[in-house]
């Protein structure tokens, strides 16, 4: 299956698929996890249908088509729109609980908190409220966020990183993750993995925290410092960045990783979340365990699988024999959509 949906106007379920995206979209920002994974495979098993699909027992008869999202189709076919949505967004608290989870770093409590508050507009948070250092940033660039970024615009930005770690460590390797390396032609924010061969994660951290960010924020490029976490053996920094000559602020991330875990890594940040998902969900019913530093086996698991011992690292370092010890055929980085 592929990314591209421009081949969406031969499908003869579109109105569906495309009145179902919009629920999708609403879920998603409002992070309910399990209907944005009912609503994708839907979609994507709609996709795959030669033919209109118009009641509620042919959806049914489709695999990963349940009874409420075979009802939801009937009723969009039948009347061309669907009442859930409409609901969802029409009224005020609706709106603006979504604008708000538009705000970079705030989720479904913070906005809620807000809306109950009484709290309206991106103007009412601006002014009658004392924000943190991160979420005045978001709301300040609520705009700029919201934009898509075009592939090229993506490269550029991982283009100016590259020169900068390299100049400090030409063994470095920087390579953008995420949507980009699905192959879209445009992204939500930058992903960038930097690694190296053989190094350890603190040399790698501290490469970049010591030099190479710090050498980014003085040429420019950099405007803000969003979050930075270390867990574990691996680290992660969100930020900020403009292309020299433009003022529009982009999401930046960061990963760092060392080389002995950069195949992990890799299958991890270029996802997408649901792939990912079901990869690690393989692992499991295998004994085995897949995260984004390595594939363990010997897991030792208790009831319902619930991880009791990390087992012994089989692979970490090789995206392509993850796959093949896994048992699952190669499959390149632009089909990793489920
Ligand atoms: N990821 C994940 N689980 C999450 C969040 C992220 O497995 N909860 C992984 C898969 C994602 C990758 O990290 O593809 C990058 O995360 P993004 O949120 O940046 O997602 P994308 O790059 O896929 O899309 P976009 O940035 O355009 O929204
Ligand atoms: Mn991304």
């Amino acid at each position: 299956q592929k990314y591209d949906q421009s081949s969406g106007s031969e499908n003869p379920n579109m109105r569906t698929i495309e009145i179902l995206q919009q629920m999708l979209d609403y879920y998603t920002r409002t992070s309910d996890h399990w209907r944005v994974i009912a609503y994708r495979k839907a979609i994507s098993a709609l996709r795959k249908q030669p033919k209109n699909i118009v009641s509620r027992s042919q959806a049914l008869s489709i695999p990963g088509i349940g009874e409420r999202l075979a009802d939801k189709i009937e009723e969009i076919v039948w009347t061309n729109r669907l009442r859930r949505l409409e609901n969802a967004s029409c009224t005020r608290e609706d709106r603006a609980l979504q604008e708000f989870l538009g705000v970079y770093g705030v989720g479904i409590s913070q906005a809620s908190k807000w809306v109950a508050q009484g709290h309206r507009s991106l103007e009412d948070l601006r002014t009658k409220l004392s924000l943190t250092k991160n979420q005045k940033i978001g709301l300040e660039h609520y705009h700029d966020f919201a934009q898509r970024i075009s592939r090229e615009e993506v490269a550029a930005h991982g283009e100016i990183v590259r020169k900068a770690v390299q100049k400090v460590d030409p063994d470095m390797q920087v390579i953008i993750s995420g949507l980009y390396r699905r192959g879209a032609s445009d992204c939500g924010d930058i992903d960038v993995l930097i690694t190296k061969p053989d190094a350890k994660i603190d040399t790698i951290r501290t490469i970049m925290m010591d030099t190479v960010v710090p050498k980014l924020f003085k040429q420019g490029f950099l405007q803000a410092s969003l979050a930075s976490t270390s867990r574990g053996d691996g680290s992660k920094w969100h930020g900020a960045s403009t292309l020299p000559g433009s003022k529009v602020w982009r999401r930046i991330d960061l990963l760092y990783v060392p080389g002995s875990e950069i195949g992990a890594a890799l299958i991890y940040f270029t996802g997408n979340d649901i792939f990912n998902r079901s990869m690690r969900l393989l692992a499991s019913k295998k004994g085995m365990c897949l995260n984004q530093c390595g594939l363990y086996t010997d897991v030792l698991r208790g009831e319902q699988r619930v991880k009791l011992a990390r087992g012994r690292l089989v692979e970490g370092r090789d995206e392509k024999r993850i796959f093949e010890i896994l048992g699952v055929p190669w499959r390149p980085p632009e089909h990793r959509i489920c």
